[in-house]
C-alpha cells in the first residue's frame, strides 16, 4: 500500500470483516469484573436503505458505544428491526410482493449498510418484531394485560383513516390527519381493542421525577402536557325533566352559582334521550350531522364560533336548586371528563363566547378585589380566576381559591359530588384492521365469548397465504378461513380467531428487554435484565417524544407490577438527535433533495461519513446537509493520515528537541475531548482533534518534539479518534506498530498538571486609575475579561452606573474602562 494515501474503500471492508470474525463487540455476559453499560439506539423501521436521520442517530450512539467500551465498560449495543407495519402491506398493495419478502429485503440492506458503517453491534442478539419467536411474547404479554383487565375491547368513537382503511390512536392524527398518509381523519364507531394506560397515568407523571436533567426538558414537557392532569372535582346535576343524574367535571367548583347553562358533548347518550320524539329531536340531529364530519382540532379552535343546540331540557343545580337549560355543543368532548359540563360564561372563554353566540346570560361569582364590579354586560371576555366569591350564597366574600376546597367538601358531605383528579391521557387504542402486524391472541366463541388463546398455543402465527391485502373495513386476515376458523379453546365448539392485529408500537415497547438475551421460554430473563437495565443511555429522534416513550414506560410500568422488573423507568438518560434537513426543507425522493448514507460511503467511506455527520453541529440540533462537507473531511482524514504515519516514522529517528507544548497541547486535548464526548459534543470534540492534528503535522514536519513526544500525541489522536472513524483509528493504530485493536485499547487518561490552566493577574481601571486586581486564565479573552472586570464590586463602585464609552483590553493582563463624560 502506498503509504502516502489512505484508500478508506480498501481499508474498510477489511476491518469490518476482521472485527466481524473476532466478535469484537460481543457484550460478555460472563464478565463480573466490568460494570455494564446498556447503550441502546431506537431501532429502526426497515423501509427502503437507512436514511441520514439514522446516520446520523446510529453515528452518535456509536460513539457512545465505543467510547464506553473503551472507558472499561462491557458494553451491551444491539440492534433489531421493528419490522411490521403498514408499508410493507402498501408495498404488497402496490408492487405485488409478499410483506414479508419486502421486510426481508430492505433489514438485507439495512444490515449492509450498518455494517459498512462500522456500527459496534453486537450482531448475535439482533431479531424482528415480525418474527414468530419475538411476536409470540409480545402476545404473551397481550395476555398478561388482559388477565389483569388492562387489555379490553370496547365499542367506542374511533379515529378511521378513509384511505388506509384503518383505525388510528389519537397520537397517530397529526392535526386531524393521518400520521401516515395526511388523508382527513373521521370518526366511526366500532368495537376495538385499548390498553388502559389511564391507569398508570399517575404513575407516569411520577415517575417522571427520577428522569429529571437526564432527559430533556421538551420531551419531558410534551408528555406532562400530553398526560394533562388536571383537578377539579365531579359535581352531580339532576335532569328536571327525567330525575336523571348527570355528572360533570370542572376545575372550579368555586363557579358553580355562576353556571347559566348545561352542555352536554353532541355525542353523549343523554342528548340522544334527551330529544328522543321532541320538537327538538331534527334540530339535534342536523346538528349531530355536521359535528361528526368536523375534527376535533376543529371543534376545539379558538379561532372558530363554538356552535349547539338547546336541547329543551333543564338541569338542576346542587348548589342553589336553579333551572339551567341543557344544550349540546360541539366544543364538549365526549371523551374529556363525564362529556358535560356546567357552562359558567363569566369565567370561562369558551362558555363565554357561546353564551354571547346564542345570547344566554351571563353572571359574576368572582370578583377581583380593588376593582369596581365587574359589569356582565360590558365583558368583552371572560374573567379570570382571582378574586372573591359574589352572588354564591354563603360563599360571599370568600377568596375563590379557598372557595374550591370549601364547595368540593360541602358537596362531598351531601353526596352530590367529590374531588376529582382528570388527565387529558385516553387509554391506547391498539386493535388495527390490517395484516402486516402481531395477531391478538383471542378467540371469539359463541357460547364462551372472548377466550384468550393458551400461552402453550403461542404464537398465534401470522398467516402467509392472504389472497389479498386490500383493506376492506375489516382486517385482510378475515379472509384466511382455514386461519380464523379454530375449535374454541375452552369448550371446543367452532370460534373465530380474533383478526385484527396489533398497532405496532405495542411491538416497540418491550424490545429493549429482549436484547439482554434472546430466551427460548420466556420474552426476557429477569436476571439477565437485571443485570443490564434500565438502559444507560437511549438514542433516538424527537419524534418519539411521546408515543414510543410512553408506551415503553407504560410497558416497563406494568412489568415491574408483575414482578418481572425491578425498576420502573426504562431508559435511564435519553439523548435526542435533530432532523437532517437540505437547504432547510426534510429530505425526500419527490423534492430530489435526497441524499444516502450509502452513496456518502460510496464515494468517501464510512469514516468520512461518520464524521461529517458528526462534525455538522450539536447533536441536538437540526442538520442542513448543504452547509456541510465531506470532502473537506476526507482531507483532514488524509492529513491524519501523514501526520500520525510521519509520527510512526519518527521512532526510526526523525524527533527532534523536547517541545513541552506539544505535550501539553496533548494532554489538555485528551481532557477536553473526553469531556466533550462524554456530554455529547460530537462536533467540538471533532474540531478539538482537527486542531490536534494540525500541531502534530507540524511538528512532525519541522521536527518539532521528541520521537517519543510526536508519538505519544499521534497515539492520543488515533485513541480518540477511534468511536467517530472506527476504520481509518484502527489501521493507523496497527501502522503505530499495535497488534491488538484499537477498539479494545484503553481510553487515554491525561496528567492534571499538564492540563492545569495557568492563572495571571489582570488589572482593572476605570478611566486609567486602578481599580481592582482579578484573578483570570492565561486563555482568557477579551471577552471574558470584560464579563470578568464589569462583575467586580470594586469596578462597579467605581463606575457608579456611569455609561461606559469604551473598553481597552490587553489580554490577558489589563483592562481599561473608559466612561462616557
Ligand atoms: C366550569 C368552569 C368554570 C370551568 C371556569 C373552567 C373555568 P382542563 O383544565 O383542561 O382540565 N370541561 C370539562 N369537561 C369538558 C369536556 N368534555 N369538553 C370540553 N370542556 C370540558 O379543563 C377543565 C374545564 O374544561 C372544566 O372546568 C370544564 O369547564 C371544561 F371558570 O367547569 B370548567
Ligand atoms: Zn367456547
Amino acid at each position: 500500500m502506498d503509504p502516502e494515501r489512505y484508500d478508506p474503500q480498501q481499508v474498510e471492508p477489511k476491518w469490518t470483516a476482521a472485527w466481524e470474525e473476532r466478535a469484537l463487540y460481543r457484550a460478555d455476559e460472563n464478565d463480573t469484573e466490568r460494570a455494564r453499560f446498556y447503550a441502546l439506539d431506537m431501532f429502526p423501521y426497515p423501509s427502503g436503505d437507512l436514511h441520514m436521520g439514522h446516520l446520523e442517530a446510529f453515528a452518535g450512539g456509536d460513539v457512545i458505544a465505543r467510547l464506553k467500551r473503551m472507558q472499561g465498560y462491557n458494553v451491551l449495543h444491539p440492534i433489531g428491526w421493528d419490522a411490521f407495519g403498514l408499508p410493507a402491506e402498501n408495498a404488497a398493495i402496490s408492487r405485488g410482493i409478499h410483506p414479508k419478502t419486502w421486510t426481508r429485503q430492505n433489514i438485507d440492506t439495512q444490515r449492509a449498510t450498518f455494517q459498512r458503517l462500522g456500527i459496534s453491534f453486537d450482531w448475535s442478539r439482533t431479531f424482528n418484531t415480525c418474527d414468530p419467536d419475538y411476536y409470540r411474547w409480545t402476545q404473551w404479554i397481550f395476555l398478561r394485560l388482559y388477565e389483569r383487565g388492562l387489555a379490553y375491547r370496547k365499542a367506542s368513537p374511533v379515529n378511521w383513516c378513509p384511505h388506509d382503511q384503518t383505525v388510528l390512536a389519537n397520537e397517530q392524527v397529526i392535526n386531524g390527519h393521518c400520521e401516515r398518509c395526511g388523508h382527513l381523519v373521521e370518526k366511526r364507531e366500532l368495537t376495538q381493542w385499548f390498553f388502559r394506560i389511564t391507569e398508570y397515568a399517575q404513575a407516569l407523571l411520577d415517575d417522571m421525577a427520577e428522569l429529571e436533567d437526564r432527559w430533556s426538558d421538551k420531551v419531558l414537557t410534551m408528555q406532562r402536557n400530553w398526560i394533562g392532569r388536571s383537578v377539579g372535582a365531579y359535581v352531580d346535576f339532576i335532569i328536571s325533566e327525567t330525575g336523571q343524574t348527570v355528572r360533570i367535571f370542572t376545575t372550579r367548583p368555586d363557579t358553580l352559582y355562576g353556571a347559566t347553562f348545561f352542555v352536554l358533548a353532541p355525542e353523549h347518550q343523554l342528548a340522544e334521550q334527551l330529544v328522543a320524539g321532541t320538537e327538538h329531536e331534527a334540530a339535534f340531529r342536523r346538528f349531530r350531522d355536521t359535528v361528526d364530519r368536523e375534527t376535533e382540532v376543529e371543534r376545539l379552535s379558538t379561532e372558530r364560533d363554538k356552535t349547539g343546540v338547546f336541547l329543551g331540557a333543564y338541569a338542576i343545580n346542587p348548589v342553589n336548586g336553579e333551572r339551567i337549560p341543557v344544550w349540546a355543543a360541539d366544543y364538549v368532548l365526549l371523551e374529556y371528563g363525564t362529556g358535560a359540563i356546567m357552562a359558567v360564561p363569566a369565567h370561562d372563554q369558551r362558555d363565554f363566547e357561546f353564551a354571547r353566540n346564542y345570547g344566554l346570560p351571563v353572571r359574576i361569582v368572582v370578583q377581583p378585589e380593588g376593582e369596581p364590579p365587574l359589569d356582565p354586560g360590558q365583558m368583552t371576555e371572560a374573567m379570570g380566576h382571582e378574586g372573591v366569591m359574589v352572588n354564591s350564597g354563603p360563599y360571599d366574600g370568600i377568596p375563590a381559591g379557598e372557595a374550591i376546597r370549601r364547595v368540593t367538601a360541602d358537596l362531598a358531605a351531601q353526596g352530590r359530588g367529590e374531588f376529582a383528579i382528570n388527565y387529558r391521557l385516553r387509554d391506547w387504542l391498539v386493535s388495527r384492521q390490517r395484516y402486516w402486524g402481531c395477531p391478538i391472541p383471542i378467540i371469539h366463541c359463541p357460547s364462551c365469548g372472548e377466550v384468550p388463546v393458551p400461552d402453550d398455543a403461542l404464537p398465534v402465527p401470522l398467516p402467509d397465504d392472504v389472497a389479498d391485502f386490500r383493506p376492506k373495513g375489516e382486517s385482510p386476515l378475515a379472509t384466511v378461513s382455514d386461519w380464523v376458523n379454530v375449535a374454541c379453546p375452552r369448550c371446543g365448539t367452532p370460534a373465530r380467531r380474533e383478526t385484527d392485529t396489533m398497532d405496532t408500537f405495542v411491538d416497540s415497547s418491550w424490545y429493549f428487554l429482549r436484547y439482554t438475551g434472546l430466551d427460548p421460554e420466556r420474552p426476557f430473563d429477569p436476571d439477565r435484565v437485571a443485570r443490564w437495565m434500565p438502559v444507560h443511555q437511549y438514542t433516538g429522534g424527537i419524534e418519539h417524544a411521546i408515543l414510543h416513550l410512553l408506551y415503553s414506560r407504560f410497558f416497563v410500568k406494568f412489568l415491574h407490577d408483575l414482578g418481572l422488573v425491578g425498576f420502573r423507568e426504562p431508559f435511564r438518560a435519553l439523548l435526542n438527535q435533530g432532523m437532517v434537513v437540505m437547504h432547510g426543507a426534510a429530505m425526500s425522493k419527490s423534492r430530489g433533495n435526497l441524499v444516502e448514507p450509502a452513496t456518502i460511503i460510496d464515494e468517501h467511506g464510512a469514516d468520512v461519513a461518520r464524521l461529517t455527520m458528526l462534525f455538522a453541529g450539536p447533536f441536538e440540533d437540526d442538520v442542513d446537509w448543504a452547509d456541510v462537507s465531506p470532502e473537506g473531511m476526507a482531507r483532514w482524514i488524509h492529513r491524519v493520515w501523514r501526520a500520525v504515519r510521519g509520527a510512526a516514522d519518527s521512532g526510526a529517528g526523525h524527533g527532534g528537541a523536547s517541545d513541552p507544548a506539544l505535550v501539553r497541547h496533548a494532554h489538555r486535548a485528551t481532557q477536553a475531548v473526553s469531556d466533550d464526548l462524554e456530554r455529547f459534543r460530537f462536533n467540538t470534540a471533532v474540531a478539538k482533534l482537527m486542531t490536534l492534528s494540525n500541531d502534530l503535522a507540524d511538528a512532525v514536519r519541522s521536527g518539532r518534539g521528541s520521537a517519543t513526544e510526536q508519538r505519544d500525541t499521534a497515539e492520543r489522536l488515533v485513541l480518540m479518534l477511534a468511536p467517530l472513524a472506527p476504520f481509518v483509528t484502527e489501521e493507523l493504530w496497527h501502522a503505530l506498530g499495535h497488534t491488538e485493536s484499537v477498539h479494545l485499547a484503553a481510553w487515554p487518561g491525561y496528567d492534571p498538571e499538564l492540563v492545569r490552566v495557568e492563572r495571571l493577574t489582570c488589572v482593572v481601571q476605570v478611566d486609567g486609575k486602578v481599580r481592582d486586581r482579578i484573578e483570570v486564565t492565561a486563555d482568557a479573552g477579551e471577552d471574558d475579561l470584560r464579563a470578568l472586570a464589569l462583575a467586580s464590586p470594586k469596578v462597579k463602585a467605581a463606575l457608579a452606573d456611569r455609561p461606559i464609552a469604551r473598553v481597552i483590553t490587553v489580554p490577558p493582563k489589563l483592562v481599561n474602562l473608559v466612561t462616557a463624560r
